[in-house]
């Protein structure tokens, strides 16, 4: 089954109205109401929706969210079956104090398609090649860019790295130094600094450090439909945060995930600017109307790889050319579009 091309402007419109109702606050250094304004939006439009959708990454669990958390039901129950992964306000920093980049932000994918992931720290690592073996989050700093480098046939310092500020990213910040790497340091944001990996108007190569794990399974939706690659490992620190995760089906705690484990199948993932940042424009006001951009990125499995399989068998290819060929039918996607919006 896929999922039906009629949510991708529904989904745009659940982002689209979050991102006003944490406009109204953007600036007024209130980074709780911001978030709680972009929350309630959205609960209220995704309850709209003829899905039956479950919240798989969300604002917390049950006992410390009481609005979209991991594991609420939202939709009006009719419809399919869909995983929900949300970050109402991406950068309530950015959007307390009036920067640049805050987003609301949505995923979903059919159910048990997505990974339920717990509220803790993951590592990762995403970059513009999607070659196996060329950056890896077991590999050093010094290593990753290296093999960039010989992959790119660059210098490390025509490489640029983002990557968040963070003093416990100052061993790697060191190394990139050291290397000579050119350096984009994001203050929050991971989301979109993940992304910036996916066009080369961005600039940037390679995107690594430690974030929010939710962040890295929204990030992977839409790098997922890109020839990128990523990898995040999730870090439980405290014995809560192991229990949790046992709670939740993990059990080897310092597995490696790559993208094909975060996200499977069909998926759509919107972005609503709110303050305008490297990936889309945050909303403007016009006679009391707010026009909104959102970035829409829509992975869509084509349906016949069954029937391209055996067409390319038909046409003389041997098996392993026609898995090949059917693989790139597979992977084609309905990439980018940029959604403007009247709310
Ligand atoms: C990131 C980033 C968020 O939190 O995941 C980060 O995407 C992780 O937490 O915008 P720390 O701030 O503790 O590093 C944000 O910066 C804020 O939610």
């Amino acid at each position: 089954m896929a999922i039906d091309q009629k949510f991708i402007n529904q989904f745009a419109s659940v982002t689209s109205k979050a991102a006003v109702a944490s406009y109204k606050l953007v600036g007024k250094k209130d980074k709780i109401a911001a978030d709680k304004a972009a929350v309630d939006s959205m609960r209220n439009e995704l309850n709209k929706l003829n899905v039956d959708g479950k919240i798989v990454i969300g604002e917390g669990e049950l006992d410390e969210a009481p609005m979209l958390y991991i594991g609420e039901k939202v939709g009006t129950n009719n419809g399919p079956e869909i995983d929900i992964a949300v970050d109402p306000l991406e950068g309530t920093n950015f959007a307390a104090n009036n920067l640049p980049g805050a987003l609301s932000v949505i995923a979903i994918a059919e159910k048990n398609n997505l990974f339920h992931a717990p509220e803790t720290y993951m590592e990762k690592i995403s970059t513009k090649v999607n070659e196996k073996g060329v950056v890896d989050l077991d590999y050093s700093t010094k290593e990753n860019i290296f093999n960039l480098c010989e992959y790119l046939n660059k210098k490390p310092q025509s490489i640029t790295a983002c990557i968040m500020d963070r003093p416990r990213h100052k061993d790697i910040i060191d190394e990139l130094n050291i290397l000579g790497v050119k350096i984009k340091l994001i203050t929050d944001g991971d989301v979109s600094g993940a992304l910036l990996v996916t066009d080369d108007k961005y600039g940037v190569d390679i995107f690594l450090g430690i974030g929010g794990g939710p962040e890295g399974v929204l990030a992977s939706a839409a790098l997922d439909t890109f020839e990128c690659s990523f990898q995040g490992r999730f870090l439980f620190h405290t014995e809560e945060d192991k229990r949790r995760a046992n709670k939740m089906g993990i059990t080897n705690l310092s597995k490696k995930y790559e993208l094909d484990e975060i996200v499977k199948g069909d998926s759509i993932f919107c972005a609503t600017g709110i303050t305008s940042g490297d990936l889309v424009s945050g909303i403007i006001t016009e006679n009391n109307k707010f026009i909104t951009e959102t970035l829409v990125i829509n992975f869509i499995l084509t349906p016949n790889i069954f029937n391209s399989f055996i067409i390319s068998l038909c046409l003389g290819l041997s098996i392993t050319q026609a898995v090949i060929f059917s693989g790139f039918l597979f992977k084609y996607s309905d990439k980018l579009k940029i959604f403007s919006l009247t709310v």
